[in-house]
């Protein structure tokens, strides 16, 4: 990982004059979308909402002095080359218009802006200065070339060139998307002059831009969890084997982003965790799951993205960080709700139960001398069951597990006839744990029999059950006695 140069002092900014258009969100109607759905919440059900505490809550913040400004302020900056500085439209003035008599029809304002950039030589940097109105939430992203080689970082300077917020990820690529964006907040609780500073930490380019978003809101508009942008600042978040969901958070702008981290334990009784966030506001969330693969000890991070599977997400002992954002267009500030953020661990399966249902007047039956076994004829034969994990005494479904039924015969296997010998079909076992594979039994040999009194029985021994094909030894098998006919 490349060495970037870390800055001590901020030189002389010359001014270049530029216009960038702030972009205000009206306020308009709120409309509630309750169709909205999304795959977690098809997974799941819908959300219980007397678990989270309803899903409309919204912490409010009386005074951006509630905010906590725990994130390290960077030394003071140095060794820029040639900053260049734009001058940004003034945000337009933007009003608290809560009326605290009614939760969804808030009128709401947000004002938020976008300017694309360059950096022209290494370790050189762009400034954009603005003037921020008091009592704010400012939010500010930088969305970076897709580029291994360079590495850009994001400051929030005062007036004076000193630093209030940063945010200095190493470039780490995920694919198309990218490396994480660079992501701050920071409560401006005094009028005047701010500098956005996007600095080079390694490289240049002027055929690569980058975007810096920016959003002010107001009081009222954001959770009381703030100002958690990046993942330098994100909050612990842990659950049982029964998982959480924490429904006391919103999305307060098109660039928000909440962090949060778990840990999972080694030796744990689980190597899935389903993730996942829901909300009823038209503003749709998504969530995204990191690793730092940076040395987090000396303070280097550097993101990368998971992948999940519907959902579900495979872990293994470490620290993982959940990112929510929104994912909607085109973001609606007057339809600002909580979020609902989801996790639930899937235990990992220790064992599997089947039921066998075979043709009709398939039983149990004991032939005195040969044992009790499971008597079908030849025919479809359905291996049922139950996937599950026992934690500490209890019993968990253990769902999504793949799982193969299987039959074997002795008979035909030491006739050579592997085809009749060994049948196996796959399955996966369902949310509750459940499953159901049939098999069509080949025919029988007779190669065992039985004399009642009144007829002979001719049948195989053979054996029928299920396995993990995560783990074969999880298993469960029972005595078939697999019918041919019987001679009166
Ligand atoms: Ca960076
Ligand atoms: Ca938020
Ligand atoms: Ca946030």
């Amino acid at each position: 990982m490349k060495r970037k140069r870390r800055l001590s002092m901020l030189l002389s900014l010359s001014i270049l004059s530029m216009t960038i258009f702030a972009i205000p969100v009206s306020a308009a109607e709120a409309t509630i979308d309750t169709e909205n759905t999304n795959q977690f919440a098809e997974i799941f059900g819908e959300p219980d909402a007397t678990s989270m505490g309803g899903d409309l809550e919204i912490m409010q913040i009386d005074s951006l002095e509630e905010l906590d400004l725990k994130q390290q302020i960077p030394e003071v900056i140095t060794e820029i080359d040639r900053p260049i500085v734009s001058n940004l439209d003034d945000i337009p003035a933007i009003s608290n218009n809560v009326t605290t008599n009614n939760t969804l029809m808030r009128t709401r304002s947000i004002a938020e802006g976008s300017v694309t950039g360059f950096i022209t030589a290494v370790n050189s940097a762009a400034q954009y200065n603005i003037n921020l109105p008091a009592n704010t939430y400012l939010q500010l992203q930088l969305d970076l070339p897709n580029n291994q080689n360079l590495d850009y970082d994001l400051y929030l300077l005062d007036a004076t060139g000193q630093p209030l917020a940063v945010s200095d990820y190493y470039t780490y690529v995920n694919g198309s998307s990218g490396t994480v964006s660079e992501a701050l907040g920071y409560p401006i609780t005094t009028a005047g002059t701010y500098y956005f500073h996007v600095q080079s930490g390694v490289g240049a380019s002027i055929t690569e831009s980058f975007t810096l978003k920016y959003s002010l809101s107001v009081v009222g508009e954001f959770d009381g969890m703030e100002m958690d942008e990046s993942a330098y600042l994100a909050y612990p978040f842990t659950f049982s084997t029964m998982g959480v969901q924490l429904g006391t958070r919103n999305i307060n702008s098109s660039i928000d982003s909440d962090w949060f981290y778990f840990t999972v334990p080694s030796g744990g009784s689980y190597d899935k965790v389903r993730i996942g966030a829901t909300t009823t506001s038209q503003n749709t969330v998504g969530v995204e799951i990191y690793k730092n693969v940076g040395n987090e000890a000396n303070g280097v991070y550097a993101m990368a993205k998971q992948n999940m599977s519907g959902g579900m997400l495979t872990v293994s002992p470490g620290k993982y960080y959940i990112r929510v954002y929104n994912t909607a267009p085109v973001f609606d500030s007057n339809d600002i709700q909580n979020y609902t953020l989801m996790a639930s661990p899937s235990m990992r399966a220790t064992g599997i139960a089947t039921v066998l249902t075979g043709t009709s007047e398939a039983s149990y039956v004991n032939y005195p001398g040969l044992g009790v076994g499971y008597r079908t004829w030849t025919g479809p034969l359905t291996i049922s069951g139950y996937v599950y994990a026992t934690v500490d005494g209890d019993i968990y479904p253990v769902a999504n597990e793949a799982v193969t039924a299987r039959y074997f015969n002795p008979g035909w296997d030491a006739n050579n006839t592997a085809e009749f010998a060994y049948i196996e079909e796959d399955g996966y076992s369902d949310i509750n744990g459940n499953f159901s594979v049939t098999i069509d039994l080949p025919p029988a040999i007779g190669n065992f029999s039985y004399y009642n009194g009144i007829s002979t029985h001719y049948f195989d021994e053979a054996y029928a059950g299920a396995y993990l094909r995560s783990n074969s030894n999880i298993k469960f098998t029972e005595l078939l006695w697999h019918f041919a006919y019987q001679i009166i």
